[in-house]
Parts: structure tokens; sequence; C-alpha cells
């Protein structure tokens, strides 16, 4: 193909990707009234985790001592190591520039102290409105535990919430830490005990059909560690089975499985010290095969399970496969997982979460991966128009839209 041929694609898709409205379907963002929870501003920005951990790599600093240190100093610190004294190369590290320059803020002087002055005003009504709209995102969906006693007292009081932040019921304490909750659970008036007994399994559908109902979830949530094996003798599976599956089932809700996360790898990391690990893609076909009735979106966190998973999603339609997630979220990654999934799924998948923490995060995580999955999507147009298909700016405007939201919604409302 001639050079100029491949960049009139590329033109014409990144237009459609640019301007078609994101429904991101997994993030770790609040509304302001979550209070602590609603992170945003440039210290946080730059303390992200994934941060944190490229800069403890290189300085010599106890991590105890880093911890004890406050945000500002943290921010400072993170600041100087990735981007004073090396060149902010990393995925994470050019987000940070990403956003900046979005913001019109300056970068050459290097002046943390000035992009703190130059920062927009986060109390402004609308400010959350305003980063959505520089991100090109219409809605974005929450990850909200029941189990975080901060949490739930925000939701016991809180009013209705605002339309671009959706719910999703995230029950990672229950189905991977069981024996710690009962106690907490009797205490809020539930008869849960450590067994689970037929009562305690009612109860344990009661807890999760208030707070679907409370929150307004879309989906029940849960990330699984690559251990994770179906069926089983854990308490996770029959937990699954006896409790999670039903509900969801007659709720008509998808749950979101996010497997292979090994949790504290390097403890004294705190969050940044979780990594991955390869599972076994057995459980997700025995679950898609065993419940028929249910829906499944799934992504997983290693490379080398993604060929397997692209390839169960071909097998059942009520498995849904989403997202380049954490470790996997770098152009090179969600290029070729981009790439694979068109060519074994068509457009039928959900290409790309944000998994935003910070709010700002959500302009350089969607600005770069609009640049990918544009690249890709005009890759394959070319090859398909050169195949002999006449591919029209509407067709271009369906896939990206399906992609973008119409498949989440698609499925959610899929009745099985
Ligand atoms: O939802 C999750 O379990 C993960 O995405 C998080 O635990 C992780 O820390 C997140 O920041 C990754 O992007
Ligand atoms: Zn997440």
């Amino acid at each position: 193909r001639e050079p100029n041929e491949t960049n009139t694609w590329l033109e014409r898709v990144k237009q459609v990707v640019f301007e078609t409205p994101v429904l991101d379907m997994h993030t770790h963002l609040f509304p302001r009234r979550f209070v602590k929870l609603a992170l945003s501003g440039v210290d946080e920005l730059l303390t992200y985790h994934y941060l944190i951990a490229e800069t403890l790599r290189i300085l010599p600093l106890g991590y105890d001592e880093y911890w004890s240190l406050d945000r500002e100093r943290q921010a400072e610190l993170i600041w100087k190591t990735l981007f004073v004294e090396r060149t902010p190369v990393s995925e994470a590290a050019r987000g940070v520039i990403t956003v900046l320059k979005r913001f019109g803020l300056p970068t050459e002087g290097k002046s943390l102290d000035d992009i703190r002055r130059g920062w927009p005003n986060p109390s402004d009504g609308d400010y959350a409105e305003k980063i959505l709209d520089l991100a090109g995102v219409k809605q974005v969906v929450m990850t909200n535990d029941p189990f975080d006693p901060q949490e739930r007292e925000i939701w016991l009081a809180a009013g209705p919430m605002e339309s671009y932040f959706l719910a999703a019921l995230r029950l990672d304490p229950l189905l991977n830490d069981y024996q710690s909750l009962s106690g907490k659970l009797n205490n809020w008036g539930y008869r849960a005990g450590s067994a689970l007994t037929e009562e305690t399994v009612a109860e344990l559908r009661r807890f999760l059909n208030e707070w679907i109902e409370r929150m307004k979830a879309v989906y029940v949530a849960v990330s699984l560690p690559e251990t994770f094996s179906f069926p089983d003798s854990s308490v996770r599976s029959t937990l699954l089975t006896e409790v999670v599956l039903p509900v969801c089932r007659a709720k008509d809700l998808p749950l979101a499985m996010m497997i292979g996360v090994k949790r504290g790898v390097n403890p004294a990391l705190r969050e940044a010290g979780d990594s991955v690990g390869k599972a076994d893609i057995r459980a997700v076909e025995r679950l898609c095969a065993g419940f028929p009735h249910n829906k499944f979106m799934v992504t997983m966190l290693s490379r080398e399970n993604q060929h397997e998973l692209t390839v169960t999603g071909r097998k059942f339609r009520n498995l849904m496969v989403f997202g380049s997630w954490w470790f996997l979220n770098n152009p090179s990654l969600v290029g070729e997982i981009t790439r694979m999934r068109l060519e074994l799924l068509g457009t039928s998948f959900i290409p790309q979460h944000s998994d935003a923490r910070i709010l700002e995060q959500l302009i350089y995580k969607w600005i770069h991966s609009k640049q990918v999955i544009a690249k890709v999507l005009a890759e394959k147009y070319g090859d398909l128009s050169e195949a002999g298909w006449p591919v029209s700016e509407e067709d271009i405007r369906r896939d990206v839209e399906a992609l973008f939201a119409g498949n989440f919604w698609r499925f959610k409302n899929l009745k099985l």
C-alpha cells in the first residue's frame, strides 16, 4: 500500500475515534462528595502507584521512609527522580506530560512549583465534567466496595448519583477473603456465619441484592489471583455458585472478572507491590459453559493469557472480553492485543477501560489508548478495502461506537 493511503486511513479513523464518546467501564474514580476517595490534582497524579514503583527502583530510600513523607514531599521526590534527573519515557511518566500539555502547563522549566501554580482549580463546580470532556469520556464506571467502612457510610448517607458516574459492586473481600468478613456482616445486621449454611447463603444474597439496589450497580465485579480455579473445593467456588451467580442472574447483571493479579509480591510497596501471574483459562471456560444464563465480562492481566482468552470469546456469547489491564496498558501491548481481538472477534469486544484512579488520568489514558486503537483500526480498514470492501465513514462510526460504548450496553442488556 502507498504510504499516503495509510495516512489517509489513519486520519479518517483518528477523527472518528477522537469524536466518539467513551463509556469507561472500569475506573477507581469517585464524584467529589466521596471526599477522600475522590483523587485529583498534580500531587496525586505524581504519586500514582505506577510511578511510586518506578521511583523506588531508583531512589536509595527506605520504603518506610518514603511512606512517612507527606504527599507533597513524595510528589517532589518522584518529580525530581523521574522527570528532572531522567527522561519520562515510561508510559505512566509520559502520561503526566500528556496531562500537562492538555492543560497548557509549562514542562520546559521542569519546575513543579510552576505546574502547581498553574493547575486548574479543582473546586470549580464543573471540574469533573471538564476533565471528562477533555478525555472524550461520557460516563465512567466506579469500583464500589460495600465492605469498605468509609465508602459504605457515604452510600448510606448519599442522595442520587451524578449521571456520569455509574456504580459497579466490587466483591473482592467476599470472594477472596470471606473468613474476615462474617464479623463485620453480623455487626451490620446480617446473620452470616463463617460456615456457608443455608441461612448464611440467604443472608449474603440479601446483602448483595440490597447493595445492587442502593448503588444501582451496572455490574458486579471481582479481581482474582492467577491461581483462580473453578470449580474446586474452595469457599470462593461455593460463594460463586450459591451466592454471586444466582444474584447476578436474577438481577440480569454481568459478573466482571479481572483475573491474574498476584497481590503483595512486595508488600512494602503497598499498592505498588502487586504483580502479575498467568492464570488458567479453564476456569473461564467452565463458568461460561456451566452458567449459560449468566453473563461474564473478563479481562486477564498476563500477556500470556490474551490469545486463549480471545479464542474463548469466540466460543461463548455470554463472555465479553474487555480491556488491556494495568501492566498491559502500554502502547505496544494495547496494539498487539487489540489487533488480535479484531482478527478473532471482529468488533464484538471492549478494547479498553482506563483504570484511572486520579481524575485527570482519564485524559492521558484515553488519549494514549485512542491513538493506538485508531492506528490498528486504520490498518484493518486499509487491508479490508484492499481486499475489495468499500469501508464508509458510517461503517467506521458504527464500529467505533460499538467498541467504545455500544458493546457494553448491548451485553449488559442481553437476555440469556
Ligand atoms: O481493579 C483492580 O484490581 C486493579 O485495577 C487495581 O488493583 C490496580 O491497583 C490498578 O491501579 C491498576 O491499574
Ligand atoms: Zn482496577
